[in-house]
């Protein structure tokens, strides 16, 4: 059998990369069932439990008479499907969002749905203002916390703090607003349940405050907000910390009878998709100790040494990747949804750790649970739109490329399906993604549930008191027709932006542990150096400045890399060689801290083709829309292009959480003062 890994050094596009780290795999036989005390997904109810309707006007925040929001960050306990050996349902305890403004006051993962209007070509722009509390009163996180990563109580001055005496610190992001650096829910500006402890960046930035202003000048899209304290992100995000935040316009309006045709409530649905571990008592389950899933692939494995000193017994530690045993949609385990035969918008959020996805929808028929008992082809669909908005036209596909942190956007026809069942396939393994074509027999655990999300039953009668009026030819002719200009695919770069070399490392840590990095270009040593999340700012665009950004993946898996601030366009993805007597891979010392320099002195096309690797719909990629996250492909240059036009101090981070928590992130500063 040939394994991703022995695939990735045979391919030839990649033959270089054979010198470089790759990742390891999750090569447990399964992950979570051979470890005593965890759920079993096997023995775990597919499609009976019906999905928490995200867009439900009951599922709204409701503002105060100011016309202000009042979240607060608190404890919960939420029925996930979860059941027990006897079918009993297993409570589980998470951390949710709470409306402060509606009674009763209980969080929910994912917290409740913004719908707010966007204020884009507005004369009388309004903000949104969210004021975000911290409700984590109590000693201890969720989840095991590694106090040795780079995190809110590592940084200097914080070592004496303690989440047992102060509280987990929290701060919220709002992922893909266009927002002022101090409302932008950056990792340094945590702050605790006292307000007595708050992240160093807040004295720079004139003074704290929880109360967070959104400009919403964006287009009508589906942005998310989630939890980013440094170092905490994956666990806070996991506990159960992120909600969706849809922009509407006078287009794109989410009600019925709108100017391009998209379904409307009850026929748009929203989706935030992620993976978790149980444990059989219901409680989540992380792994961070000896014996636990992937412990040994990411840490024994790998060589590591955890001194007793800081690591008492092991653990608790990071490990580089996180991939769930259990689906979860709107925090319910394989949910299923009653559909009439007609058009239904889903808005797509993938909110796992590391998880990429390629979707594909499959007939099968009621009851069915597996999509591989499916006799029929792939069900097309219409991708309409992306992260931060919709694109100029449909794309009609059968797969599509669903990469961690990102949006999509799409339109099922259940017309022709009226008495099946549809699931929701993921052909994607349990692992990380490479951009190959994926290998079910590597790349999934035996036995593994995680190939399928949710289902559609359409089972419900159409009701024709509502129009149907979506087709791909209305959605292309009203979204070109409409008043804001069409979000355009230029595939070019001008002549007079600038050209950024950014890069992409996987190295190890002090400990020895996978460490994957950001890095940059120096052009005096004309050296590509990945560095940790402290060293001195060096993504420093000027204020307004447009920028082509060539980001080179020299690791051996792909990363979705998201830039707060801005939303950009992709522009094209180049396959990359260098001479393996050229370069030099070579681990140094920063301050203490290990940092990478990779020289590459001649990283050039691959002779033919023009080296140039456009991945579209066949290939299951749509990327023909505003978008705020881009998958980096191993082995190739992908080249984005945006904007910069707010000052201040931002981050760019690989939004698998696992990466961006172990420091593969870096500050983004704009203008003056980096
Ligand atoms: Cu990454």
């Amino acid at each position: 059998m040939t394994t991703r890994r022995s695939f990735l050094k045979s391919s030839a596009g990649l033959a270089a990369l054979a010198a470089l780290p790759l990742s390891v795999r999750w090569s447990v036989a399964r992950a979570a069932g051979l470890i005593p005390g965890l759920s079993d997904p096997l023995m775990q109810p597919k499609f009976t439990n019906l999905v928490p309707d995200a867009l439900a006007p009951g599922f709204r925040y409701i503002p105060n008479k100011k016309g202000e929001f009042e979240v607060q960050v608190r404890t919960a306990t939420q029925f996930t499907g979860l059941v027990d050996a006897n079918g009993t349902p297993l409570p589980t305890p998470v951390w949710g969002y709470a409306d402060k403004n509606q009674q009763p006051k209980v969080a929910t993962w994912p917290g409740k749905t913004f719908e707010i209007q966007s204020s884009l070509g507005n004369a009388n722009p309004r903000q949104t203002v969210v004021k975000w509390s911290n409700g984590l009163e109590i000693g201890q996180h969720l989840l095991p916390v590694d106090p040795n990563l780079h995190w809110c109580y590592s940084l200097p001055g914080y070592q004496n703090f303690s989440i047992a005496t102060n509280g987990v610190p929290i701060i919220t992001h709002l992922h893909g607003g266009h927002t002022d650096f101090q409302f932008d829910g950056n990792p340094e500006f945590f702050y605790n349940a006292y307000e007595d402890v708050i992240g160093p960046q807040w004295a720079k930035a004139g003074g704290f405050t929880t109360k967070f202003r959104y400009d919403n000048d964006v287009r009508a899209g589906n942005l998310w907000y989630h939890d980013h304290a440094l170092g905490l992100t994956r666990l806070n995000v996991y506990a159960g910390l992120a909600g969706f935040y849809f922009v509407r316009d006078e287009y794109d309006t989410g009600q019925a009878g709108n100017p391009i045709g998209l379904p409307a409530w009850p026929y748009e649905k929203a989706y935030a998709i992620q993976d978790r571990m149980f444990r059989d008592t219901g409680e989540l389950f992380y792994p961070a100790f000896p014996g636990d899933p992937a412990y040994e692939d990411f840490i024994t494995g790998e060589g590591a040494t955890l001194p007793d000193a800081l690591f008492p017994g092991g653990g608790p530690t990071a490990l580089a990747e996180f991939f769930g045993d259990h689906m979860v949609v709107n925090g319910v385990i394989w949910p299923r949804e009653d559909v009439e035969p007609r058009n239904y918008r889903l808005r797509l959020l993938n909110g796992t750790d590391s998880r990429f996805m390629r979707l594909q929808f499959r007939q099968v028929p009621l009851k069915e649970t597996d999509p591989a008992a499916s006799l029929a082809d792939p069900i097309p669909f219409d991708v309409i739109g992306s992260d931060q908005g919709l694109a100029s036209r449909a794309t009609r596909v059968t797969q599509l490329v669903f990469e961690p942190g990102s949006r999509y956007d799409i339109v099922v026809d259940f017309q022709p399906l009226r008495g099946y069942r549809v699931i929701m396939e993921n052909t994607l393994g349990d692992a990380p993604f490479g951009g190959e074509d994926p290998d079910p027999d590597a790349d999934f655990y035996p036995d593994s549930q995680t190939n399928r999300i949710m289902a559609f039953d359409v089972v419900l009668p159409r009701d024709r008191s509502v129009p149907d009026r979506y087709s791909r030819g209305n959605f292309n002719n009203g979204n070109l027709n409409g008043g804001l200009a069409p979000w355009k695919y230029s595939g070019n770069a001008n002549p007079e932006d600038s050209v950024r070399k950014v890069a992409l490392f996987e190295g190890k840590d002090e400990f020895g542990r996978l460490q994957p990095l950001l890095g940059y270009w120096d052009p005096v040593e004309q050296l590509f150096k990945g560095v940790p999340w402290h060293m001195p700012t060096t993504e420093n665009p000027d204020l307004g400045a447009t920028e082509i950004w060539e980001v080179y993946n020299f690791t051996g898996d792909a990363h979705p890399i998201h830039l707060h601030l801005v939303n950009f366009e992709i522009l094209n993805r180049r396959w990359l060689t260098w001479d393996e007597d050229g370069s030099t891979l070579d681990v140094m010392q920063h301050n203490g801290q290990m940092g990478m320099h990779l020289k590459v002195d001649n990283v050039r096309k691959v002779p033919g083709a023009d080296g140039l690797d456009n991945r579209g719909p066949a290939d299951g990629y749509v990327e023909g829309a505003p978008k705020d996250m881009v998958t980096c492909l191993p082995g190739q240059v992908t080249r984005i292009k945006a904007t910069f036009d707010k000052p201040g101090r931002y981050v760019w981070h690989c939004h698998i959480l696992s990466h961006e928590d172990h420091e593969m992130m870096r500050v983004l500063h704009v203008g003056p003062g980096a």
